[in-house]
């Protein structure tokens, strides 16, 4: 009898932030990964703060031609960002509860650290108001944030509010690169380092039906580089995965 070949899916790793203070590897020879870690700071007061500045239009994303909304709620503050098919202007304002997150961010050791002047200079906030809100599989464009000379990017967030799962997806089947569901506990902080924007997509899995409907809100903020001029567009736009 032929045997059926080996299954050469991907391994699946399972994490909560329960526990912070840890690195996921998201490819075995280490170079994509996630790290995650507790934030400074009262949680319920931040995310109270943050619940104030929520924008007040859920915003849109141009897909296949057709203008669509987002499915949450998302301000930009700092630098504009392009993807999915248009440029996002920059909030007029920054609240005072980004720019302290901004500020925080780059005393962190994924800034200290390095000897290439890197600092975080633009902040997305996303506000998810219940399960049904959630962000599509998506990567950055590498073309809009800093890489290093070794393709490496960094992305730093933080989750507030109700938990949710951010999943890892890897762009290619072969080989033994991990998908990772890592549930987001509140007051966590999360890097997306290496090369992950290279190997996988992220996003924040929907919970559907009447459970979706009773998670409570979450907010997140992630801080990157921008290596561009505000406001300034790409060569190109991204339509990048099912990113909205
Ligand atoms: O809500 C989150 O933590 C994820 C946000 C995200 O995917 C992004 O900013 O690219």
């Amino acid at each position: 009898m032929k045997r059926k070949p080996k299954s050469d899916a991907s391994q699946i790793l399972l994490g909560t932030t329960k526990n912070p203070a840890r690195r996921y590897n998201l490819t075995k020879d280490g170079k994509s990964w996630v790290e995650c870690f507790p934030l400074p700071g009262d949680e319920r007061e931040t995310r109270r703060r943050l619940m104030a500045c929520k924008p007040l239009e859920r915003g849109s994303v141009v897909m296949r031609g057709r203008e669509v909304p987002l499915p949450r709620y998302q301000g930009i503050y700092g630098r504009a960002y392009t993807f999915s098919g248009k440029t996002h202007d920059v909030e007029a304002e920054m609240p005072l509860v980004i720019a302290e997150f901004l500020a925080w961010a780059n005393t962190t050791k994924y800034v200290t650290d390095r000897a290439d002047g890197f600092t975080f200079n633009n902040v997305v906030g996303n506000w998810y108001m219940n399960g049904h809100q959630y962000i599509g599989a998506h990567s950055d464009d590498e073309r809009q944030i800093k890489v290093t000379a070794k393709g490496e990017t960094t992305i730093l967030g933080a989750s507030y509010g109700a938990a949710r799962t951010i999943r890892f997806r890897p762009k290619r089947k072969e080989g033994t690169i991990s998908k990772l569901d890592l549930v987001l506990e509140p007051g966590t902080g999360y890097v997306m380092g290496g090369t992950t924007q290279r190997t996988h997509t992220h996003e924040i899995v929907k919970v559907s039906g009447h459970k979706g409907e009773t998670i409570p809100p979450r907010i997140s903020l992630t801080a990157r580089c921008f290596t561009g001029s505000d406001g300034k567009k790409p060569r190109k736009t991204i339509e990048s995965g099912n990113y909205k």
